[in-house]
């Protein structure tokens, strides 16, 4: 430890003689920036030779950029948060559960459609709670192609092209209102797990809570993706009915462990709760006994039971019951330190580490032992649902004491694993058994190094760090609370995301930067290698509809404007490019129905249009190239200024229109 304190400090002296260096020997441009040299400025700010080094690691120049991008939850906002590693910089907010303004999402006809097929009975959700983002693999590795997310709150699951960073399809979880494991996928994509978590009845129905182990269910939903098409096929997805066990986390297997799921529960006890009538709190109840059970899923299984129709179709979807799944060998429990929380899977698939609230260990399970298990049948007993339970000692490989509450885990490519510590607001640095870390010649299975975080640490990402080839270099802790590290803003805080270097696989982390979220509450993030992400700059051609990812039959070329009425209802065709739209007047009858489509037909990068309609609560964003549609009753006689509400153009102001609504 104290090695490498001394070690820092001589690199932060170095550091400093040399930039010292540069500012007296060197010519002035070498060391002063504009009118200030870095000694003055550093005594000035109080800035210590940790805080300058840290500043070098994060600082990314004007016009650079980043080495990674996160990809964050915007918790309650119910969309993505895209961030740059390592300067932190905010990149985008995507929209995905609630709409958006700025990028018009929610607002054009065919943003609200999939924001529509989204509600529970038509009904519409304004908010949502993200979780879990996810990136598209190929070979278990990052492919930066899609990204998917969950929304907690209403058991929602979103498909978003990182083509155009848009979202494509919302899918409402047919069974169930409540999830949490989700969304994770399979290493090369076929699946989007979304495992649930509130038990209760298959949505729509009733059954008091005294029936709760009779009637009430969990559940976990493979939804079937398509690359080819960007969009998951609800008609090739499915679902396995769970026990009433309030699942969590999951993660999906890889390399030997590929085709397993791995799942966190944590009310094996079916406390039922209800405190004013006198009974035990969930808090209480649901943690009376020292194990809940992992869930462990053969999903080749369940996936060839449900090619040969073994399901049974319920709320419309097809459901592999709990008796078959149990019955056919497609799921198992095996007993974990009660109230679990993260399950990762180790870069080479053998191990799934699971840790929870309270136990101050990680226990970390072979898959190679479960697999033998199961062929062979060793099984401890039956769960009252029929479900066969591997005894612990079986499979578990060991457990190691971390710290208080540890939560979730990330990996490097030094044979390390990070745990998350909630309680003690820390990271834990290991080192990881094994074949796969034996060649790194370390002590396995041991607590190298604990870093301070501020405060209460909920995930961590580490550079592709849940992938099979993780980068490390870089941990983010995603932490609830941030106390004393910002200026007062009221008693609502932001909340903080903390930068810390784990490149020295020989010495400490170094916390290098706070970044206060302004939305809460996030949670689980992932850092993606930002050449992996092949973005387009405009759309590929004029007249493009993003929800299909092709033409849009509404698109249309400069000299194709057009007003058509029928009837009752008018049609517009209008095209946006510096600084007019075409055309600038439309006029209808009140009571019109108006369908309006807004192509920009610009091809130049950055080059966006808006397209604002005070009264009928309209606002578009048009990237170049795109179509958008809007439609609405005017059924308001009067008449309405639109304009562009992006600065486009130096004739910006001037880029506007009157519809007119003749009584
Ligand atoms: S759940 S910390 Cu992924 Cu832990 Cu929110
Ligand atoms: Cu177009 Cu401003």
């Amino acid at each position: 430890m104290k090695k490498n304190v001394l070690t820092r400090l001589f690199i932060a002296a170095s550091v400093i003689g040399v930039l010292l260096f540069l500012m007296t020997c060197g010519k002035k441009e070498a060391g002063q920036v504009g009118n200030g040299d870095l000694k003055a400025i550093a005594e000035q700010r109080g800035l210590t030779p940790a805080d300058l080094i840290a500043a070098a690691k994060t600082y990314v120049p004007t016009g650079k950029h980043d080495e990674y991008v996160m990809f964050s939850s915007g918790g309650h906002s119910g969309q993505v948060l895209v961030i740059g590693v390592p300067s932190m910089r905010l990149l985008k907010v995507l929209a995905v559960f609630t709409p958006e303004p700025w990028q018009g999402w929610g607002f054009s006809k065919e943003t609200k459609d999939i924001l529509k097929a989204s509600y529970v009975d038509g009904k519409e959700l304004t908010w949502g709670d993200t979780h879990h983002p996810a990136l598209s693999e190929t070979n278990g590795d990052y492919d930066g192609e899609f990204l998917f997310v969950n929304d907690k709150a209403n058991a929602r699951a979103a498909v978003i092209d990182l083509r155009d960073f848009e979202t494509k399809q919302i899918l409402k979880n047919p069974l169930s209102l409540s999830d949490h494991g989700g969304t994770f996928v399979t290493p090369n994509t076929e699946y989007v797990i979304e495992g649930g978590q509130y038990a209760m009845p298959w949505t729509g129905q009733y059954a008091p809570i005294s029936k709760y182990k009779e009637q009430y269910r969990g559940m976990v939903t493979f939804w079937k993706f398509d690359r080819k098409k960007g969009r998951i096929i609800p008609e090739e997805s499915f679902a396995l009915e769970l026990p009433p066990y309030w699942q969590d986390i999951a993660d999906a297997g890889k390399k030997v462990s590929e085709g397993w799921i791995f799942m966190n529960s944590f009310n094996v006890e079916l406390s039922t709760g209800g405190v004013e009538k006198g009974n035990p709190p969930f808090e209480a109840g649901a943690s009376q006994l020292d194990m809940d059970y992992l869930h462990v899923i053969d999903l080749k299984k369940a996936e060839a039971l449900f090619k040969a129709g073994k399901t049974k179709k319920i709320n419309g979807f097809p459901v592999l019951t709990l008796d078959v799944a149990a019955k056919e060998g497609v799921l198992f429990f095996i007993p974990e330190p009660k109230s679990p929380h993260g399950a990762d899977v180790t870069p080479d698939g053998n191990y799934i580490v699971v840790s929870g609230k309270l136990d101050p260990h990680a226990t970390i399970y072979n898959f190679t032992k479960i697999k033998k298990a199961i062929d062979e049948k060793n099984f401890a007993g039956k769960d009252d649902y029929g479900v066969p339970i591997i005894a612990f000692d079986t499979a578990v490989e060991t457990q190691i004491e971390l710290g208080l509450g540890p939560l979730h885990t990330q990996f490097d490519p030094n044979g390390y694993a990070y745990t998350s510590l909630f309680l003690e607001s820390a990271v834990a640095r290991w080192t990881l058994g094994g074949p796969w870390t034996e060649k790194h010649g370390k002590e396995p299975w041991t607590l190298v190094d604990k870093i301070s975080i501020h405060y209460n640490v909920g995930h961590i990402a580490v550079a592709e760090g849940d992938n099979v080839n993780p980068d490390g270099k870089y941990l983010v802790s995603l932490n609830k609370w941030a106390i004393d590290r910002f200026t007062g803003v009221g008693p609502l805080l932001p909340q903080n995301f903390q930068l810390i270097d784990i490149s020295n696989p020989n010495g400490n982390m170094q916390l290098l930067y706070d970044m206060p979220i302004g939305i809460g509450e996030p949670h689980y993030a992932q850092i993606i290698k930002a050449d992996k992400l092949k973005s387009w700059d405009v759309y590929p051609e004029i007249g493009w509809d993003p929800g299909t990812q092709s033409k849009s039959k509404y698109g249309i070329q400069a000299g194709e404007e057009r007003i058509v009425r029928r009837g009752r209802t008018v049609e517009v065709w209008m095209t946006a490019v510096r600084s007019h739209y075409t055309p600038e007047h439309v006029e209808v009858r009140k009571g019109d129905r108006v369908i309006w489509h807004i192509t920009n037909i610009e091809r130049a990068k950055d080059a966006t249009h808006g397209f604002a309609l005070p009264y009928f609560n309209i606002n578009l964003s048009l990237e170049p190239g795109e179509t958008q549609s809007i439609e609405f009753v005017a059924d308001k006689a009067g008449v309405y200024p639109f304009y562009c509400s992006e600065f486009c153009s130096a004739l910006h102001l001037e880029m506007a229109g009157y519809f007119l609504v003749k009584p």
